[in-house]
């Protein structure tokens, strides 16, 4: 079987990351694109020379040129700008608006049967450009931050509970901003549900209040502290997580902003939710039920996906 053919466009902090750990899994051949010349070639040429440390057979190329991303499998975008401190992922708008025009005419032109999961943000509005622009099915173009922002949350909670990573599980819907929503009803460890454990007297609700709004904020506690940037090696790695489950149809269940066609009471707008991943992309939306008070929050977050998309509109009248 010839090997799978993995393009990253945008070779910053996440792109490089992503490099990385797509040739430590062997996930197939890379390419790293971006805009600036010099540094993709240069990534790339240090992460061949992992290869002989490491073991792994993937080449790795870096170019300035989308013909080079011909026939890629899997696409991950990270082109853009990300957060300074002050910033919020809004205010990246109007210049990632304009680089999604130019990856989505690439990807259109050049690999059009690909995967591509955006992470550039304000996420939930540049994936639904990308789509826009890309002119892809919608089940073949999703966005990451529900992976991250959940993980997030599973790494408080184990911390609050003291209890391995690997029995906890959690949930968290709507969009990647202040107004994301934590689901305690459906965040577990080992199958018990938070509210229980609250019961149990294992934590309190003020405790897990103020962890549901550490996770909320958990993009900016990071930008504060590098200020020069923002978080990537957990969004890296939550990507690729995506990128097996598509690779190798795993069919795993996995948050992501997806296109919503009626479920969840939204029509045609990217919001996180809980999707099955496979070799046809998204392969099914899972639409669970939701407390008054998820539900009430879930619609607080589309509005503000809605405002985006607004303003996304205003920038290009062609959308
Ligand atoms: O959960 C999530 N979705 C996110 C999103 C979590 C963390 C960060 N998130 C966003 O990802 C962040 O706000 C940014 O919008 C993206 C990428 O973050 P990264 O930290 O990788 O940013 P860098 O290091 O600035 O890299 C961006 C690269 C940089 O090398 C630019 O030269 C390049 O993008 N760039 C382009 N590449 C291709 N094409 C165009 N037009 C272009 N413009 C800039």
């Amino acid at each position: 079987m010839a090997r799978k053919k993995i393009a990253l466009i945008g070779a910053g902090n996440i792109g490089g990351t992503l490099a990385h750990l797509a040739a430590l899994k062997s996930l197939g051949d890379i390419v790293l694109f971006d805009v600036v010349e010099g540094v993709p070639q240069g990534k790339a040429l240090d992460l061949t020379q992992c290869a002989p440390v490491e073991g792994f057979d993937a080449k790795i190329i870096g170019t300035n040129d989308y013909a080079d991303i011909a026939g890629a499998d899997v696409i991950i975008v990270t082109a853009g700008v990300a957060r300074k401190p002050g910033m919020s992922r809004d205010d990246l708008l109007g210049i990632n608006l304009k680089v999604m025009k130019s990856v989505g005419e690439g990807i259109k032109a050049n690999a059009p049967d690909a995967f591509v999961i955006c992470i550039t943000n304000p996420l939930d509005a540049m994936v639904w450009a990308l789509r826009e622009f890309s002119g892809l099915p919608a089940e073949k173009v999703v966005g990451m931050a529900g992976v991250l922002d959940s993980s997030r949350f599973s790494a408080f909670l184990a911390e609050e509970f003291q209890v391995s990573i690997k029995d906890v599980t959690s949930f968290v819907l709507g969009g990647h901003g202040d107004t994301m929503v934590p689901v305690i009803e459906y965040s577990t460890v080992s199958g018990i549900p938070v509210p229980d454990l609250i019961k149990m007297g294992r934590s309190t609700q003020e405790k897990i209040d103020a962890i549901i709004k550490r996770t909320r904020g958990g993009g900016g506690e990071i930008v504060a502290l590098l200020k020069t940037g923002s978080a990537f090696y957990a969004p890296a790695t939550s990507a690729i997580s995506m990128a097996e489950s598509y690779l190798y149809d795993q069919k795993r269940v996995l948050p992501a902003a997806v296109n919503l066609t009626g479920q969840y009471g939204v029509d045609n707008l990217y919001v996180g939710v809980p999707v099955v991943i496979g070799a046809g992309g998204v392969e099914q939306i899972v639409e669970i039920a939701l407390s008054d008070e998820a539900k009430a929050n879930l619609d607080v977050s589309v509005e503000a996906v809605k405002e985006l998309l607004v303003a996304c509109k205003a920038i290009d009248p062609s959308l």
